[in-house]
């Protein structure tokens, strides 16, 4: 196959083996592989049950993987970071997710790229604007610029009682 390229998210609101979440998302990226850009990490309220903050960055990869054997791998390197499976939205040691790839949609049973709910997460967009402000969700159209200006605008929002 040949080389394509996946903007991965990483998230941790948990301490491990490596410290600190900021800690745990660094050392993640370090065993992705061919990573050719990180964003800065950045700390996120909660959202969903959990109380505590998060750490979140996107990095891009590059590699030959199919997407279902770069989520198989994945999933083995949170394992290793001593991520259990268990309630979902839990606090979590690190979670990754593929949120893009160069091959457009892809939708099996278990893995959905574009990943179903990036495009109102401020703390998937804003760390990717950083990184691929001009890549294009191809389900919507919109690149990355316009979907985190939207979700920004979204956030200003008055909110109603
Ligand atoms: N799956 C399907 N598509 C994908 C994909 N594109 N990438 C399947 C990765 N996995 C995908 O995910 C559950 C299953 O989704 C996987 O086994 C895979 O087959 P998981 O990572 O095991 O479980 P999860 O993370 O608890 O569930 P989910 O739905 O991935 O949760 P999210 O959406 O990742 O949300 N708040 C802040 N501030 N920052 C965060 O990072 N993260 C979450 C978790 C909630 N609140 C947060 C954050
Ligand atoms: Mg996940």
């Amino acid at each position: 196959m040949p080389v394509t390229s996946y903007a991965i998210a990483i998230g941790s609101n948990r301490p491990g083996a490596h410290g600190r979440p900021e800690a745990e998302v660094r050392a993640a990226v370090a065993t992705l592989g061919t990573v050719i850009a990180m964003s800065p990490v950045i700390a996120t309220p909660p959202l969903g049950p959990s109380s505590r903050r998060f750490a979140n960055a996107v990095a891009l990869l590059e590699s030959a993987e199919s997407p279902a054997d770069l989520l198989a791998r994945l999933k083995k390197i949170e394992r290793g970071f001593g991520r259990r499976p268990g309630r979902r939205w839990g606090a979590r040691v690190i979670d990754l997710d593929i949120v893009l790839w160069s091959g457009g949609i892809h939708a099996e049973s278990g893995l959905t790229i574009p990943h179903p709910a990036f495009r109102t997460r401020r703390f998937v967009l804003d760390p990717l604007l950083a990184l691929a402000p001009d890549w294009r969700d191809p389900v919507t159209g919109f690149t990355m610029r316009q979907l985190a200006a939207r979700a920004r605008a979204v956030d200003r929002r008055p909110r109603r009682s």
